[in-house]
């Protein structure tokens, strides 16, 4: 299986983020990717792929030409409104929620930032657009080996996505590389493909993507949102709008949860994709459910992980597998690459 890199993830970098009235440092680090890599390598798995530079089309398929422009001068702006904002991550403090308007862009940048978020724990650095933009192109890269016939592809890049939405970051994502890669995945001929979010934290930019849509089912197993982030979406009785109806399928499970639990939420997405009909699978592969993770509620065992890479490989569709969370970093190269070792 190849995997798709790039060093520029690490140009990512952020300092903070809110918790508790305080700034705490970053979960989201460079060097989750870079255990991940060094893993892969130590076992000698598959080949590291730079990947292709796709043309901004490739981007707009999934996001709005706002948010993108946002997003790739946003530092800049920062800097400009004080030199010294250079030594400072850039977080938004002020949101438009129910009733506020959405339509009129501010000219404020603070105001644009928090149009084009949800939460605090985000921050914008000098190198964020540089590293989500390589990123989105290893998840295009691997969506193209797929299509061209490669059985499976990994996407090793950072920041994650699936927080991401057509036109807002959070939740340490900017770019949805997973509804990138399934998007090219549909461009490339695959006529429904469906889209597993295994990460801790429900998928919602992934979902709100694709929700209306027919052509891409979206499932996620989960931490329950009424006590686990994002909090706002990832229910039960969300099941997709319009011609999309059927299309979304949540499975919430509650803190605690082990693997033996976890395997028959696995179970009852894949029967589902299965009926479904996918003639492909994305996999937002994040490894926050393992118990050790700091930020996160399940218990899985870094064993676990081989037992899940098994059991998505028997789904036997061409599969690409995109690196989402996992915040114990020491542990994070092993739990990943157990998921790749056993699907290969
Ligand atoms: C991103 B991904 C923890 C607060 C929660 C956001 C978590 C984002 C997870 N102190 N912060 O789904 O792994
Ligand atoms: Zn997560």
């Amino acid at each position: 299986m190849k995997t798709f890199f790039n060093h520029l993830h690490a140009q990512h970098q952020g300092q903070y983020e809110m918790f508790r009235g305080a700034l705490v440092p970053c979960h989201e680090v460079p060097a989750r990717a870079d255990h991940v890599l060094a893993e892969l390598q130590r076992r000698k798995l598959g080949e590291v792929c730079a990947p292709q530079a796709f043309a901004a089309s490739a981007l707009t398929a999934i996001h709005s030409q706002r948010y993108l422009g946002f997003l790739e001068g946003a530092w800049s702006e920062w800097v400009a409104l004080d030199p010294a904002n250079a030594t400072r991550d850039a977080l938004p403090s002020v949101w438009p929620t129910r009733s506020f308007r959405t339509d009129i862009l501010p000219d404020n940048f603070a105001a644009r930032m928090g149009l084009f978020s949800f939460d605090a724990g985000s921050p914008l650095t000098v190198g964020t657009w540089v590293a989500a933009r390589a990123g989105a192109d290893c998840a295009l890269s691997a969506a193209q080996a797929v299509a061209a016939g490669d059985r499976a592809a990994f996407v090793l890049s950072r920041p994650p996505g699936h927080h991401a939405g057509a036109d807002f970051f959070g939740g340490y994502c900017f770019l949805n590389n997973a509804a990138l890669a399934a998007q090219h995945l549909r461009h490339q001929g695959m006529k429904r493909v469906a889209v597993l979010d295994v990460d801790y934290h429900h998928g919602n930019g992934t979902q709100s993507i694709f929700y209306d849509r027919p052509d891409v089912f979206f499932a996620s197993i989960h931490g329950d949102p009424r006590t686990e982030y994002p909090f706002f979406l990832g229910h039960a009785d969300e099941t997709g709008a319009g011609a999309g109806e059927g299309a979304n399928l949540n499975l919430p499970l509650p803190r605690g949860t082990d693997y033996g639990h976890w395997s028959d939420a696995l179970e009852v997405a894949l029967a589902a994709i299965d009926r479904f009909g996918a003639d492909a699978l994305v996999v937002s592969l994040g490894v926050d459910t393992f118990g050790g993770d700091p930020i996160s509620g399940f218990t899985l065992q870094s064993t676990d992980y081989l037992r899940m890479g098994e059991r998505l490989a028997r789904v036997g569709l061409p599969t690409v597998l995109v690196f989402e969370g996992g915040y114990a970093v020491a542990e994070v190269g092993v739990n990943a690459v157990n998921v790749l070792q056993a699907f290969a």
